[in-house]
């Protein structure tokens, strides 16, 4: 029997994963007039239902709105002018709009995914689900190679000008294109997530500080609460059954005159907090962007923010790249983006060493407990976290 070889094709930008990274960087590209092929070893549906990020900074709804996703975001999304920050028995608020003269919004990350694969797909984008065996090679000639498994078991192998790696940070692209530098951090705990069914209990989002550990009070919608609990890293989902969870989040959040509304929980989940940051996210013609090249703790609400101004700068260099042959945006992106990876990654890293407990440890403790007296009561201080946390300090 004779063996056939791999399908050929030929596109501008192949590009590894189906997430808000390599989705928006397609739907980009498209509109300055660069064909792109995306290949994602999710299905559609896996991808559309991950729960992740609930919230955007100012710049990324902006960026959105600009490049025509903002129909749903504009009346779903829920504007937020501030957080409250809450330790040692009391609630403060802290004001966004009043400080930094900007807000954030909530619309989760699957509702962001379900827009791009629908404006992906009505704009003819060749964007195949359900790959396996996707491996990048000759990423240091002219023409670096993709190569995937299609769902019906087809090899296929697509000549690219570019690949942008959007694979996340388990994905297969860090790997081909190896970190001169790699700076980690990992914290000895996870989160756990929660979504219920039932009204937030909050105007805006409770980041609470507790000698228990940190508890966070986001929102979804009006009708669906999303929280999350500190928790060892050590802990299996199987310890935190659901009775186990609403007792935690009650004592952790437990304010005179408040009450923590209780509903049924519809999914539960365990993320380990990790900060990690590597050096180049460029590889010859292989870029790295969003979890790829980076990750940061959530505690800073900064991960897909970061994604997304990754490839809005990947999308500007590789259009000056191949449309006008132009190298020099895509010669500094590696470290145009670090610059800002880094201020994120200070961000994150310090909010959540100043709200998660370590056992035992009453010196860091007090330590934590100065930072936040002082971030609620020195202008300079709200004003340092509020720039951060919407975003108007991003490099
Ligand atoms: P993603 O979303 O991980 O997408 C990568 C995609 O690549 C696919 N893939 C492959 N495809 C083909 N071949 C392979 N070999 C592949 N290997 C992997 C994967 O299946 C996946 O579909 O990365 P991207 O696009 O860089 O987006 C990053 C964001 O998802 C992430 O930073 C945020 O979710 C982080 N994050 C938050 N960010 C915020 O800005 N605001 C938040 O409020 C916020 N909250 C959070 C978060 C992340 C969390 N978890 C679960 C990690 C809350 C949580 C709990
Ligand atoms: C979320 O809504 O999922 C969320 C919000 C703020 C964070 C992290 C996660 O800091």
């Amino acid at each position: 029997m004779a063996l056939s070889g791999p399908v050929s094709h030929r596109t501008r930008v192949g590009i590894v994963g189906a997430g808000p990274a390599g989705l928006l960087l397609s739907h980009l590209l498209a509109r300055a007039g660069i064909e792109s092929v995306v290949v994602e070893n999710h299905s559609r549906e896996y991808c559309e239902k991950r729960q992740r990020a609930g919230l955007l900074e100012h710049g990324t709804v902006e960026l959105l709105r600009e490049v025509g996703l903002g129909a749903r975001l504009e009346a779903e999304g829920i504007e937020h002018g501030g957080i409250y920050l809450q330790f040692a028995g009391e609630r403060h608020h802290l004001d966004f709009r009043e400080l930094t003269d900007s807000t954030v919004t909530i619309y989760a990350q699957t509702e962001i995914v379900k827009d791009l694969i629908a404006a992906r797909l009505a704009g003819g984008q060749h964007l195949e689900f359900s790959v396996t065996d996707t491996a990048v090679t000759d990423i240091d000639t002219d023409r670096p190679l993709l190569h995937y498994t299609d769902s019906g078991g087809v090899r296929h192998e697509v000549t690219c000008d570019v690949i942008a790696g959007c694979d996340g940070f388990h994905g297969i692209c860090s790997v081909a294109a190896p970190a001169e530098q790699v700076w980690e951090r990992v914290y000895p705990f996870s989160w756990l997530g929660v979504l219920a069914d039932v009204a937030p209990s909050t105007d805006e989002l409770i980041y609470a500080h507790h000698v228990d550990g940190f508890a966070l009070h986001s929102i979804r919608s009006p009708e669906v609460s999303r929280l999350y609990l500190q928790v060892p890293a050590t802990d299996e989902i199987s310890q935190w059954p659901d009775d186990r969870v609403w007792a935690a989040l009650q004592h952790r959040f437990a304010l005179p005159g408040w009450t923590l509304q209780e509903g049924p929980i519809r999914e539960k989940s365990l993320t380990p907090l990790r900060s990690y940051v590597r050096s180049p996210m460029r590889r010859g013609r292989l870029f790295l962007a969003g979890d790829a090249a980076h990750i940061v703790p959530p505690t800073g609400a900064k991960g897909l923010n970061l994604a997304v101004r990754d490839v809005a700068r990947l999308a500007t260099a590789l259009t000056e790249w191949l449309g006008q042959g132009d190298p020099r945006l895509a010669d500094a992106y590696a470290d145009d983006s670090l610059r800002r990876v880094w201020r994120a990654t200070h961000f994150s890293w310090w909010m959540t060493s100043m709200l998660h407990t370590v056992p035992g440890d009453d010196f860091n403790l007090a330590l934590q407990l100065s930072q936040l007296r002082q971030t609620t009561t020195s202008r300079a201080a709200a004003t340092t976290l509020a720039e951060n946390y919407t975003g108007v300090a991003a490099a």
